[in-house]
C-alpha cells in the first residue's frame, strides 16, 4: 500500500512538457507574425520611417533658404519626378492645396514653423510627423488622378481640428506649366 501511494504523488511530467512546448510554439508564432507584418508593410506597402536626418532653424523658415514662400509648392525635375515643399504651422499647411503628377515619383519635404505637427494622405503610404528643427522627407507615387485630404494628425493646439490640406493628383501631361522651370506651383497656379 505504501509503495502505491508514493507512485501516485509523482508530478504528471508528460503534461507539463506539452504545455511548455505549446507556449514556445505560440510565442514563436507571434514573433514570426510581427516580423512578417514589418516586411510586408515596408516592402509591399512602401512604409518606411524617415531615416534621413536634416536639421533646419524652424524660427527662420520665412527669412531665407529652402522653405521661403516662393519655394513652397511643387517643382518638377527634368525626369518628371516632383518635389513638394510644405510648411506646417498652427493651424494650416502652406500651401493648403498641393498639386502632384500621377504615376511619377513624388518627394514631399515638410518643415514646422512652430510645434510638432503630422500629416497623412489617406489611402497612401504618406504618414509622418513634423518635428520643429527637422525636415521630414517622404517618398511616394500617387497612382490615380483625383483629390485626397491631408489632415494634421498630431494634436498641435486649439485649432488642430481645422488643420488640413488637399492633395490634387493630375495627369502628368496636364500639370501646371512653370513647375518644370524651378518655379513652385500649387492648386491656384
Ligand atoms: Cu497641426
Amino acid at each position: 500500500m505504501a509503495e502505491i501511494s508514493a507512485t501516485a504523488k509523482l508530478p504528471p511530467s508528460g503534461d507539463k512538457h506539452v504545455a511548455e512546448r505549446l507556449w514556445v510554439i505560440f510565442v514563436t508564432g507571434i514573433i514570426v507574425l510581427l516580423v512578417a507584418v514589418v516586411v510586408y508593410t515596408s516592402v509591399h506597402l512602401g512604409f518606411h520611417p524617415p531615416s534621413q536626418v536634416e536639421t533646419i532653424d524652424s524660427t527662420a523658415l520665412h527669412t531665407g533658404g529652402e522653405f521661403t514662400e516662393a519655394n513652397l509648392g511643387t517643382v518638377i525635375a527634368p525626369d518628371g519626378s516632383a518635389v513638394v515643399r510644405v510648411v506646417a504651422q498652427q493651424y494650416a499647411f502652406v500651401p493648403n492645396c498641393i498639386v502632384v503628377p500621377a504615376g511619377k515619383p513624388v518627394t514631399i519635404r515638410v518643415a514646422s514653423a512652430d510645434v510638432v505637427h503630422g500629416f497623412i494622405v489617406q489611402g497612401t503610404n504618406v504618414n509622418a510627423m513634423v518635428v520643429p528643427g527637422y525636415i521630414t522627407t517622404v517618398h511616394t507615387t500617387f497612382q490615380d488622378p483625383g483629390e485626397r485630404l491631408m489632415p494634421c494628425h498630431e494634436f498641435c493646439g486649439v485649432g488642430h481640428q481645422a488643420m488640413w490640406a488637399h492633395v490634387r493628383i493630375v495627369e502628368a501631361s496636364r500639370f501646371p506649366t512653370g513647375a518644370d522651370k524651378q518655379k513652385a506651383v500649387n492648386c491656384a497656379s
